[in-house]
């Protein structure tokens, strides 16, 4: 009740996201949108490209959100998000945000080409890759997202994902963009701080990946959705962290806990030994010291012994 009465506070008091959508119960996409709007407000376009989203909504003429919303091709979310904000600003809309909202499917893979174009150009607007590391509403078929260890509908029988998980916010933050973060809706009030921080840096892109649990895909009771979302965070399986133009990294948390706590309640990781979740947790450490390095090796940037020696190389 004091979380609800804070996260209002926090958040606006609009309720831009109606009962009634048609999402699995414990869908962390649906309770996603619902953070997402909260801090953005009603003064927000939404483009959605073929996803669960796209259903969740609902069928035109209903829709469970209370701001426009564009579903779109599956590949074109980049492109549909750019041309909405170029007929946006030729109206003089521009106090109008532009929110792209994708899966990881429609992200990582097929949207892709799309998503990295329009940052590119730094089109201005908030793309959102809802991630719950698999094509769910086709049938939980493995994604480019979908982490080491998974069994998904296209890795049958004891056959599971051998590739690691793609660094979106890496790729991303390749492009320069004025913000890249990583969020969770297992962390309510650092999600929304993103999505308003986002806003605040409007004029170029913004890019949040939002870690959301899909029970029917992960094979976990409804009701424990936010309590995994959080264990993800704590195990440092998905760290969140901020990346500035590029540059300039904040960590938001430091998690501590071994990744069996995590992998452990999920249907989608049953199969694997106690030598894989080994494997998996030396993955997650490697992946943890890497990201630690490149905050350091900013920091490093920043020293002016390394600019004075960069000076000194310049000069001869
Ligand atoms: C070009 C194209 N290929 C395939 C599809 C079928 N399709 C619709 S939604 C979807 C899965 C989307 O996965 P993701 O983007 O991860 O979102 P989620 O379903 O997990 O919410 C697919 C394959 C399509 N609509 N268009
Ligand atoms: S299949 Fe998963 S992502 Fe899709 S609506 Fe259900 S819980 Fe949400």
């Amino acid at each position: 009740m004091e979380m609800e009465s804070t996260l209002k506070k926090g958040g606006g008091e609009t309720e831009l996201m109606h009962p009634g959508h048609v999402a699995c119960p414990g869908c962390g996409a649906a309770i996603a949108m619902k953070l997402a709007l909260k801090a953005l407000g009603p003064q927000t376009m939404v483009v959605i490209p073929a996803c669960c989203w796209g259903i969740i909504a609902g069928a035109y003429p209903q829709s469970s959100l209370g701001v426009p919303l564009l579903q779109m091709a599956f590949a074109a979310a980049g492109a549909a998000a750019s041309g909405l904000r170029a007929a946006l600003d030729a109206r003089g809309e521009d106090e109008t945000f532009v929110m792209a909202w994708a899966g990881d499917g429609g992200t990582f893979d097929i949207g892709l080409q799309s998503l990295s174009g329009a940052v590119e150009r730094n089109e201005d607007f908030i793309y959102v890759c809802y991630d719950n590391e698999a094509y769910m509403n086709t049938g939980v078929q493995r994604s480019s997202a979908t982490p080491y260890g998974t069994r998904t509908t296209t890795t049958p029988g004891e056959q599971w994902k051998r590739s690691g998980k793609k660094n979106i916010i890496e790729i991303m933050a390749a492009h320069r963009i004025p913000y890249a973060a990583t969020a969770s809706i297992a962390y309510p009030h650092d999600l929304i701080r993103k999505f308003k921080k986002a806003a605040r840096l409007k004029g170029g892109s913004r890019f949040i990946h939002l870690y959301a649990p899909c029970p029917t895909g992960w094979g976990i009771p409804s009701e424990v959705s936010v309590r995994v979302a959080r264990l993800a965070v704590q195990t440092n399986s998905f760290p969140l962290y901020e990346v500035e133009n590029g540059l300039h990294y904040t960590l938001n948390f430091k998690g501590d806990a071994p990744v069996g706590d995590y992998l452990g309640p999920q249907g989608r990781f049953k199969h694997l030994s106690s030598q894989d979740m080994d494997a998996i947790q030396k993955r997650v450490d490697e992946d943890w010291e890497v990201l630690l390095k490149r905050i350091d090796s900013v920091k490093l940037l920043k020293q002016p012994a390394e600019m004075r020696s960069y000076d000194r190389y310049r000069e001869h």
